[in-house]
């Protein structure tokens, strides 16, 4: 009973902790003219009040949207509730005309300036950080098949316990968060654990909303990973476990079947391979 209580404590800060960084990184906005504005905001609003209509929604219906509305703002959630429901159709139209390897969302959690790390590499983790040991490696190669010397790859995960750090009470800073410089040949050798799958915050009014719709609250286990270099576009994507039951049913959408690892058992925990081809700029 402690620890389910402690959880969702921790959980709660996880989904929450996102808005001030968020708000930070978005203050400079785009330059939306008008009509654009006007063309989106009104086919929002109409399919708003088809779905009013079609569904003859209530006072009552209509008060409780309102009051969970203001929650998802006082519990600091939009950018989980975004990320989670949203972005994975922002991505699929912003990567139409890719070549390369597929992205996925970026979700709430990625954090700039993590440790800069050599091409072999362990991401900064606790002595006995627990989880399987994971040695996730491979090459980062251009469109036409050239290796790309020095590509950056930032890469992020949770915890065995599905917790990111900076989003969760008590990890240290940079926990599973690092920058590694790939060598020469575009290789890279990263050393970590293999992260738990990632449940939605139960406590939170992502979850309220979850819980009352009769969903699952799961994401696959995943890697996260941005991938740049000079000349090329940069590729923000998650790797997933095959045989993690929720690769099938992500809650966010995000999975696709190029995206999934298949580890070797390897001597002292598992080892996955995989190659990344980057876009021209
Ligand atoms: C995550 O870890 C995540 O990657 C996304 C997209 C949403 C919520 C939590
Ligand atoms: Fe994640």
């Amino acid at each position: 009973m402690t620890q389910t209580t402690e959880y969702q404590a921790t959980a709660a800060a996880s989904g929450g902790a996102a808005t001030e960084k968020f708000v930070e990184k978005a203050k400079a906005g785009p330059d939306t003219s008008p009509e654009r504005v006007s063309a989106l905001a009104s086919e929002v609003l109409s399919a708003v009040h088809d779905v009013i209509r079609r569904h003859h929604v209530t006072y009552e219906e209509y008060d409780a949207l309102k009051a969970w509305l203001i929650q998802v703002g006082a519990d600091g959630e939009w950018p989980l509730f975004l990320d989670v429901f949203v972005e994975s159709v922002v991505e699929e139209v912003a990567s139409e005309h890719r070549e390369g390897s597929k992205g996925t969302i970026e979700g709430p959690y990625y954090v700039p300036g993590a440790p800069a790390l050599a091409a072999d590499a362990t991401l900064p983790m606790r002595a006995e950080e627990a989880g399987t040991p994971l040695l996730f490696h491979g090459r980062v190669r251009d469109v036409a098949g050239n290796p790309v010397a020095g590509a950056t790859l930032e890469v992020w995960h949770a915890d065995d316990a599905g917790f990111y750090s900076q989003f969760a009470p008590g990890l240290p800073e940079w926990n599973l968060r690092g920058t590694v410089t790939a060598d020469a040949d575009g290789t890279f050798r990263i050393r970590t654990i293999r992260p738990a799958p990632y449940q939605i915050p139960t406590d939170g009014s992502t979850g309220a909303l979850i819980r009352s719709a009769g969903w699952h609250a799961w994401r696959p286990a995943h890697l996260h990973l941005k991938v740049s270099a000079a000349g090329c576009q940069p590729i923000t994507t998650q790797l997933y476990f095959e045989g993690d039951e929720h690769v099938a049913n992500d809650i966010a959408s995000a999975v696709k079947p190029e995206l999934v690892l298949r580890p070797d058992v390897a001597p002292n925990g598992e080892e996955a391979r995989y190659d990344f081809v980057l876009d021209p700029a």
